[in-house]
């Protein structure tokens, strides 16, 4: 494996300095599958551990200065609960990122929720991404990233037209509820929980949403949401093109909506994702999220984290060292295995020694795997937290 080169390692600086990752809440705490979830005694129980574990997160890796909030399983009293949510964002040096409405858990969204034949569902769908908006922003939190779970699985068993009228009316609504800072991300998925039809089911629909809502709004890719073969690149280059690409919700998966560490199966393509936002210029990417969206069933949580973190920083860090002067000139030439080979040569550089010294100089830890293992972190956790865990097999919060 190539290591990097004096100039490459400037561009790699550069490129690690701009870096940053939100963590999810919902990471940290005991998640499992729908078949059921083994308990780790170390996962956290309350809002104040989730926080907790992600000031680690990021003062072990200086890249994950926020955390995402589900509002259901973390703000369940709204902004009744902001004041208390400030200090935990001073105590544990990590700020609240986006918000992200459930509108997946009440029983009432049975049959969906911002698409549910019933008006006054709706109107409680609607009223929950109201006060979800009030809640960002008491919390100064930029972004409220809206997935609909909506959908049906039986075909001519609910109306997709009709369906799609509500959407916009709610997201129309939402949108003048926003400030000039705020944005609403949607969020697409083609299928889970609903498996003949979803409503916003890829990121055409996501788009048409996106621009009907209002200039606030714009497309959240989560990487998990495809169906197989999608060239995600692609449609990230599209969004870019178009000026509609609001973030990022980073797993990995196999098969579906696996919800895998970050690059543990395919780090080329987050690799060929990080290539096209560098590429287009930085108006449309400067605002870009990124953040992790995983739950780790079977994986240590906050190992599982850091390893996110960490492959996220290593991924970009290689994006930002292809010659994208050369591989331009090598496309118009149409030299095609030289450009191939332009590309794959940044994929290939060990950055790894690069990054380390990165962190170094931040007077981070220059491992930050191992320095959770040896800061016996997670050991504490599992005796503070054990009992706590122990027999709570049954909700996400
Ligand atoms: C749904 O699969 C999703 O990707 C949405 O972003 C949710 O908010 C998140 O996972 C947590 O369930
Ligand atoms: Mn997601």
């Amino acid at each position: 494996m190539e290591t990097v080169s004096h100039t490459a390692e400037a561009k790699l600086r550069a490129a690690l300095d701009s870096f940053q990752i939100e963590v999810p809440s919902w990471g940290f705490s005991n998640t499992g599958t729908r078949f059921g979830k083994f308990i780790q005694a170390a996962a956290a129980t309350s809002i104040d551990e989730k926080f907790a574990d992600a000031g680690q997160v990021n003062k072990l890796t200086g890249a994950s200065p926020t955390v995402a909030l589900h509002v259901l399983w973390d703000v369940p009293n709204g902004v009744g609960d902001v004041d208390r949510i400030r200090g935990l964002e001073a105590q544990y040096g990590v700020k609240s990122g986006s918000i992200n409405p459930n509108l997946f858990q009440a029983q009432e969204y049975k049959f969906g929720s911002m698409s549910n034949p019933n008006p006054a569902t709706r109107k409680l769908a609607l009223d929950h991404l109201l006060e979800s908006i009030a809640i960002a922003k008491a919390l100064g939190s930029r972004d409220i990233s809206i997935w609909d779970a909506d959908g049906s699985n039986y075909p001519g068993s609910q109306s997709i037209a009709r369906r799609i009228e509500w959407l916009e009316e709610i997201l129309v609504t939402a949108h003048a509820a926003t400030t000039e800072d705020q944005r609403l991300l949607i969020e697409y998925k083609p299928f889970e929980p609903a498996f003949y039809h979803t409503d916003i089911a890829d990121w055409g629909m996501a788009l048409h949403l996106a621009q009907k809502a209002g200039p606030r709004a714009k497309v959240l890719v989560d990487t998990g949401h495809h169906a197989l073969g999608t060239n995600i690149e692609q449609i990230v280059a599209w969004l870019l093109h178009l000026d509609a690409l609001g973030g990022f919700h980073f797993n990995d998966r196999k098969y579906a909506d696996d919800d895998l560490t970050i690059g543990s199966i395919d780090p080329y393509q987050v690799f060929r994702i990080f290539h096209e936002i560098l590429s287009a210029p930085t108006s449309r990417t400067a605002g870009v999220a990124y953040m992790i969206d995983q739950s780790h069933n079977l994986k240590g949580k906050m190992e599982a984290m850091v390893q996110s973190v960490v492959t996220a920083q290593e991924l970009f860090a290689r994006a930002a060292l292809v010659d994208r002067e050369k591989l331009a000139q090598l496309q118009d030439e149409c030299k095609l295995v030289e450009a191939e080979e332009c590309f794959r040569e940044a994929f290939w550089t060990d950055v790894r020694p690069a990054v380390r010294a990165w962190r170094l100089d931040r007077g981070l830890p220059g491992d930050p795997l191992k320095e959770l293992r040896d800061s016996g972190y997670v050991a504490k956790c599992e005796q503070q937290r054990g009992a706590k865990n122990a027999g709570n097999v049954s909700s996400y919060a």
